[in-house]
């Protein structure tokens, strides 16, 4: 074994330590308002919103796949039910807090009440696939409690020995179940009506639920699966044979398996220990790093919750929706929302979390073959509306790039795994028939330009020929299937005629006030500050435009980015961080940055009064949307490493406000990740890179470094270049000069 030096260990610990206590969003309040207050959690598949309320608990659930609609309709997402625990006790209680651990992804609840010290501990388990409640008092029968179990859509509670039990079907013919099972510890228990169960004098107590439907994601089962009764009963026995220390320490073990991949310091200062609403009101006067590194963070507990692996992937909202007509359906949207989801999950070194959303991408083809053709008679390959459901069924208008936007995310999933097998057998074939849809759909005009017809810029301006956000999104996919075939060195004649149709496809144009022009024509108005900036794709998440090799157009993409304006709706913020951190504007990030971290109060769907984050740090669009959770943490990944480029840059757009910082474990293409990499006034001073599938890497610096595997350093305007050759598993040290 390695002897490590005694200080080394303790300024570990301590390190783990004070990391763990800035992962705490807490409160000293329970939650009155569901969106703007209550914790979420959830286990990717189902979850719920806390309210920690001292007379009545109350937590509201969800599942991913409870939908109405079908192929045709769209429907929309619904709320599955709510858990209601009426504790009996007054809410005279004193020292109350209620905390989401985003380390661990349990949330506490404590308080006294006449003389009593009260705990509950809850958390919502993958590997049990159960969520667990767990309520614990340093007196004995401390509870008598009365537990109510309600279905959303009004079906009958029915209890059965230490269970409540609701069972329905939607009217599109999706069967549901969720269940409760309540182990308690002393006192007595009974049933007293169908739809309660009511515990006397124990001393403590653990409620496990489930919940299912019975949709699978194959269509050729008609989209249905499993029945929901069998499976949640066997996961309650299952779960409820179970310890709770033992349920708790499988959850902690497989989420940190994911979470503790990546940690992040911004500058050198601690969470002050304020609750968090507290300190979101003190950001506007003091910038706290630590709650811009703790958002960050948050993004990735809210991904791991909402989207893992066998599951349907994260929805406007998540999986947290407590309407059965909620805003936009929280739906899967199109026209940037469902991409940014995902677009932090490779970077921050989530890419289990991929699957959801690339395995819906594949469960969508058929069902939108079919429409696709209906809509565009004599073409291969598919494409989609802007609003679509978990059957394929869509509304609203067709946005003919979507599908050709959502399978970046197969290249961006190889590009950064570097999982070969994994491209060939399930990536390759679905590039190609979207490569195949654009080949047939194309228009090309007698001087040979390829221009895709009558598109329409979300969600503004005229429909017609040859919009940028089409052509843009057209030529990443030709890039991506192009680079495919290369990996996979196949199809080197189709891929050969892709490459031609690139070179003749209409490219971005400089219009007359020096902006990227959004349509072909000249006629973008500077004082248009719509929240979608749709040219500006080939920016981010394209890698068309770039400040190293197309200077004149990065410029260009600036002009209309300062025109579009920062302040903005809650996701179109998190895009333009985006957008000025591959612009290399450190600052101009951070100030973005600055406006989404500004507290939302009320709970009001007009998202003309401006985005930000709730008290819970839910991203207010407003309303709640998630999806500006996810891109904030996609931006500050991208302020620090970027990878576009066939080479990988370091500290790229870091903010004056960072000079000092530390991070581990974010992921760059090529197959590589950032073991380590602390700077220090703004020069990187300790760097670990580890190889995944070896080859070469080529690395640009903002100073020099030294390590005994790079090759000679050479100084260029932007930063310092270096490369090495790399071995699987490979890792490579180096220190600041
Ligand atoms: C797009 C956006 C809206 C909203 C909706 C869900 O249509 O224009 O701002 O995010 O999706």
């Amino acid at each position: 074994m390695i002897k490590r030096p005694l200080v080394f260990l303790i300024a570990a610990a301590f390190s783990f330590l004070t990391q763990a206590q800035d992962l705490k969003i807490w409160d000293i309040r329970p939650a009155t308002t569901w969106m703007t207050e209550s914790y979420p959690m959830g286990n990717g598949r189902f979850g719920g919103m806390v309210f920690g309320g001292i007379p009545k608990e109350h937590i509201q659930f969800n599942e991913l796949s409870l939908w109405t609609g079908d192929e045709v309709n769209t429907g929309a997402y619904q709320a599955f039910g709510d858990l209601y625990i009426d504790l009996s006790q007054n809410d005279s209680s004193t020292s109350y807090r209620r905390e989401l651990d985003i380390s661990r992804a349990v949330q506490q609840i404590t308080y006294t009440s006449n003389g009593t010290n009260y705990k509950r501990e809850y958390f919502c388990s993958f590997p049990d696939q159960v969520m667990v409640l767990h309520f614990t008092a340093d007196k004995k029968g401390a509870y008598s409690t009365t537990i109510h179990l309600k279905d959303a859509h009004g079906a009958r509670t029915t209890a059965e020995g230490m269970s409540l039990d609701i069972t329905g079907h939607l009217p599109n013919g999706l069967k549901y179940d969720a269940r409760i099972l309540l182990k308690k510890e002393g006192g007595t228990a009974t049933a007293p009506s169908d739809s309660t169960l009511q515990i006397d004098n124990a001393d403590g107590f653990t409620i496990l639920l489930s919940a299912a439907t019975d949709y699978s994601n194959r269509r050729s089962q008609d989209w249905k699966g499993q029945d929901p009764t069998g499976k949640i009963r066997r996961i309650l026995t299952a779960a409820a044979a179970r310890p709770y220390a033992e349920l708790l320490s499988r959850h902690v073990y497989d989420y940190r398996s994911l979470f503790g991949r990546v940690s992040l310091q911004l500058g050198s200062a601690q969470a002050p220990d304020l609750p968090t609403f507290r300190r979101l009101l003190n950001y506007r006067e003091t910038p706290d790093h630590s709650l811009e590194a703790l958002l960050f963070q948050y993004g990735r507990y809210l991904l791991i919750s909402s989207s893992r692996k066998g599951g349907l992937p994260a929805n406007l909202q998540g999986l947290w929706n407590e309407s059965n007509n909620p805003p936009w359906r929280s739906d899967y949207h199109s026209n940037i929302n469902i991409q940014m989801n995902y677009w932090l999950a490779e970077p921050t070194n989530l890419p289990e979390c991929h699957f959801p959303y690339l395995d819906y991408i594949n469960s969508m083809r058929e069902v939108k073959k079919e429409s696709t053709k209906k809509e565009y008679p004599g073409v291969r390959g598919w494409t989609v509306k802007t609003e679509n459901n978990i059957f394929g069924g869509s509304s609203f208008l067709w946005n003919t790039p979507g599908s050709a936007w959502y399978v970046q995310a197969i290249w961006e999933h190889y590009a950064f795994t570097k999982d070969k097998a994994w491209l060939g057998s399930f990536g390759y074939p679905i590039l190609k028939e979207i490569v195949e849809f654009w080949d047939d759909h194309l228009r090309r005009r007698p001087d040979g330009t390829l221009v895709s017809p009558m598109g329409w810029s979300p969600e503004h301006g005229p429909t017609e020929d040859g919009v940028t956000y089409d052509q843009e999104i057209v030529y990443d996919l030709f890039t991506n299937y192009m680079g495919a075939a290369d990996v996979l060195q196949i199809d080197k004649t189709y891929r050969d005629h892709v490459a031609d149709m690139r070179e003749h496809l209409l490219k971005p144009k400089i219009g007359k006030w020096g902006q990227l022009q959004e349509w072909e024509t000249d006629r973008d108005d500077p004082k248009d500050n719509h929240r979608h900036a749709s040219h500006l794709f080939a920016l981010y998440p394209g890698r068309q435009i770039s400040v190293t090799r197309t200077p004149e157009l990065a410029t260009a993409a600036k002009v209309s980015l300062q025109a579009r304006g920062d302040v903005s709706t809650g996701w179109s913020m998190a895009w333009k961080m985006n957008f000025w951190a591959r612009l290399q504007e450190g600052n101009h990030a951070w100030s973005i940055l600055k406006n989404f971290i500004t507290l939302v109060g009320g709970s009001g769907v007009d998202y003309n009064e401006g985005g930000g984050v709730y008290a819970n740090l839910l991203c207010a669009h407003p309303p709640f949307q998630i999806d500006g959770n996810f891109g904030y943490t996609a931006g500050v990944a991208e302020m620090l490493v970027q990878s576009q480029a066939d080479e990988i840059q370091l500290l790229p757009a870091l903010p004056d406000e960072w000079r000092d910082g530390h991070v581990k474990g974010l992921r760059a293409r090529g197959g590589f990740e950032i073991t380590d990499m602390q700077w220090s006034n703004g020069k990187i001073v300790r760097l670990a890179i580890r190889s995944l599938s070896g080859g070469n890497c080529s690395l640009r610096v903002p100073n020099a470094i030294t390590g005994a595997h790079a090759s000679k350093g050479i100084a260029t305007d932007h930063g310092w270049t270096y490369s090495l050759n790399t071995q699987p598993g490979g890792v490579y040290s180096f220190i600041g000069k």
